[in-house]
């Protein structure tokens, strides 16, 4: 049956989930376990990892080897599975909250050393968790319950930070694209070094109900009419494209990763010690 499937990814015995009825984290996680299931990924050898947040709950759903850690440090936590194991497909999953504010420093130098790691963004532009705040993600003049006037500040955009700190497959789409969400989340787990996946995903309950879009179709009709594929985009000016959500793969290219270098130099120093000619 369908469902079996994919349940058998799943932890039961925790469910019911804590996420609001609606909310996109449950997409998201779908569309990870239907990427395992067509991959055929030996679950034994996938470890996801999550800070603290909403999305970063996933890891106490998904029946595979996971972590749940501290805010903001779950790719400092992946990064030292991947070194131990490097065998395993290393997974990291959290908010824009989690992964662009308190863990961004991590989130730039993983790019920058070309981890190989698999990183899914769950971007619903506000911290979820603790009741409504803006994040680094939060558009200027959007409403968040510490911008009650609008958000003075500007936002990050992940797919520009990622790929010039050095990440080497790079995506975005939203929860309202799920057939493009699972190919994306495909592609990074079978890309060698850091694969950055941004997926737009609904907080009807804080980010929506301050935004005038309370119920969760409003924010997939939001997601629906704003995505504009990255082909099309090419064609648009930078003004038409001031609102719009540019979905496509951003970079897909290959590069020694850190694990590779970190071989090749272990590899090095052996052979030295033990005499042998360079
Ligand atoms: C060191 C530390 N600082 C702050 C917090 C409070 N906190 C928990 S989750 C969170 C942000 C949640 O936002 P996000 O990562 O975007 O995830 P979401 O809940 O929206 O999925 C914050 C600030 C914490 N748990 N630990």
């Amino acid at each position: 049956m369908a469902i079996a499937r994919l349940t058998k990814y799943l932890r039961q015995d925790r469910m019911p989930h804590v996420w609001c009825p609606g909310c996109g984290n449950g997409v998201i996680m779908k569309a990870f376990i239907d990427a395992v299931d067509k991959d055929a990924l030996d679950p034994d050898r996938v470890a996801v990892i999550s800070g603290i947040g909403c999305s970063s709950r996933v890891t106490g759903y998904l029946n595979f080897n996971t972590m749940h850690t501290l805010h903001g440090r779950a790719i400092a936590f992946a990064t030292g599975v991947k070194l131990a194991r490097p065998e395993f497909n290393v997974v990291v999953m959290g908010g824009d909250g989690d992964m662009m504010a308190i863990g961004g420093n991590h989130f730039i130098h993983a790019c920058r050393r070309n981890m190989d790691l698999t990183v899914i963004v769950f971007n619903n532009n506000i911290y979820g968790m603790t009741g409504g705040q803006y994040s680094p993600t939060t558009p200027h003049e959007k409403i968040a319950s510490t911008s009650p006037y609008g958000n003075v500040e500007n936002s990050f955009d992940i797919v520009n930070l990622a790929i010039s700190s050095g990440a080497t497959y790079v995506a975005r789409t939203t929860v309202f694209h799920y057939a493009q969400m699972v190919q994306f989340i495909q592609k990074a787990l079978n890309h060698k070094g850091m694969g950055v996946v941004e997926i737009m995903t609904n907080c009807h309950t804080y980010y929506g109900r301050y935004n005038s879009m309370s119920r969760p179709e409003d924010l997939l009709t939001h997601f629906k009419k704003n995505t504009v594929q990255i082909k099309k985009a090419k064609t648009m000016s930078p003004e038409e494209l001031s609102d719009k959500i540019v979905a496509g793969e951003f970079v897909n290219i290959d590069a020694e990763t850190y694990s590779d270098r970190y071989r090749i130099m272990s590899e090095r120093l052996a052979a030295a010690e033990r005499g042998d000619e360079e």
